[in-house]
């Protein structure tokens, strides 16, 4: 797809964007809208970097600190499980205190507690972060992660690819480069991962369309996306300044646009935590099929204002998904259906 092609999409009425974004999705997933179990753990806030559009990471805006033992993180773990969550999501800041083996105890740990949860855990960010911190290459820290049970990698990171927007807004961490070269790597190893997009902020239309034809062009190599999430930019407690939200015409565009350039990504996740649970079920409408999971804790967006600090029911999620006339679809983290 060309980039120009791409970025005419916009100019589209919403409605006839939104029905070709339609179109794709009743192709790949029917009426179906599909959500899991989940448990969001975030280890640590205490970050190396400074990304100005972070209110997560422990600083000047977020005085409070903290760093949770692997004990800590493996009773969360235990105590999700038997709540019923499929996945643990485990991604934090980049502490450089921690040491490197840290992170792989703690994979283990969790596994040994709780075997048969899924283990999505580190962002391409914190790979690239202790490959430099620790002097190592990022195939030695995948390798490690696979060896130490983690299952699949999230979509973050990935921020806008645009090096000169990346440069003033998260310059300290993974280059974008780095950031689809470490995702080739662990699609390379047959493991699957998601891909993210942070909008709304100080990026234009054209930064999304250049965001999405790269994972476009990545995926066309590897096939190794299951699922892309437009994360919508929270505007609170970070350096950033922006207290003007995205409209909810160019949130939900963007959301068709991604289904139309990423129509070799399986699926569109509307993340419920940003988007808030409404504007997710209307993006289903709109070349979303996926609202994430029930999540039941999350740290980085409620950080930055949303309001979801705790997560939703399953019932709740079932019911706003059946009442807006779509069928809800329990999955696990690889997309099989949950019966
Ligand atoms: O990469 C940071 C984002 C991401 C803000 O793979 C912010 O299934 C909004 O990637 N406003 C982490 N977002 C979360 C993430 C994710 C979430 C859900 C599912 C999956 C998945 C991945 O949070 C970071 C960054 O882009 N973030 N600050 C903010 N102010």
């Amino acid at each position: 797809m060309r980039f120009e092609d791409a970025l005419k999409l916009y100019d589209l009425e919403l409605f006839d964007l939104g029905e070709k974004a339609n179109k794709i999705r009743r192709e790949y997933h029917g009426n179906k809208v599909f959500y899991n179990r989940n448990r969001h753990i975030n280890p640590t806030n205490i970050c190396a970097d400074r990304c100005m559009f972070c209110g997560f990471s422990a600083h000047r805006k977020n005085p409070n600190s903290y760093t949770m033992s692997i004990d800590e993180i493996v009773q969360i773990a235990v105590d999700a499980k038997m709540r019923g969550a499929k996945e643990v999501h485990i991604v934090g800041a980049h502490n450089r205190n921690l040491g490197l083996e840290w992170y792989f105890d703690m994979f283990r740990a969790v596994k040994k507690a709780v075997p048969d949860i899924h283990l999505k855990a580190m962002t391409a960010a914190e790979v690239e972060f202790l490959a430099r911190a620790y002097k190592m290459s990022f195939d030695y820290i995948l390798d490690m992660m696979i060896e130490s049970g983690v299952d699949s990698m999230p979509g973050g990171g990935a921020e806008i690819f645009n090096e000169n927007l990346r440069r003033k807004i998260c310059g300290g961490k993974v280059k974008s480069a780095d950031w689809l070269t470490i995702h080739k790597l662990w699609h390379k190893r047959g493991r699957k991962s998601n891909a993210s997009m942070l909008f709304g902020h100080v990026e234009n239309r054209e930064h999304r369309v250049d965001h999405l034809l790269r994972l476009r062009l990545l995926q066309e190599k590897t096939s190794g996306f299951n699922a892309f999430i437009p994360l919508l930019y929270q505007t609170k407690n970070n350096f950033l300044e922006i207290d003007r939200a995205l409209d909810a015409e160019e949130i939900l565009k963007t959301i068709a646009i991604s289904r139309i350039v990423l129509n070799n990504i399986p699926h569109i996740k509307a993340y419920w935590v940003g988007l808030t649970l409404n504007l997710a079920i209307v993006a289903q409408e709109f070349g979303a099929d996926d609202v994430d999971g029930t999540i039941e804790r999350e740290s980085i967006n409620s950080a930055a204002g949303a309001e979801s600090a705790s997560g939703v029911s399953e019932k709740s999620m079932r019911d706003l998904i059946a009442n807006a006339g779509f069928v809800p679809i329990e999955r696990d983290s690889m997309y099989n259906e949950v019966l």
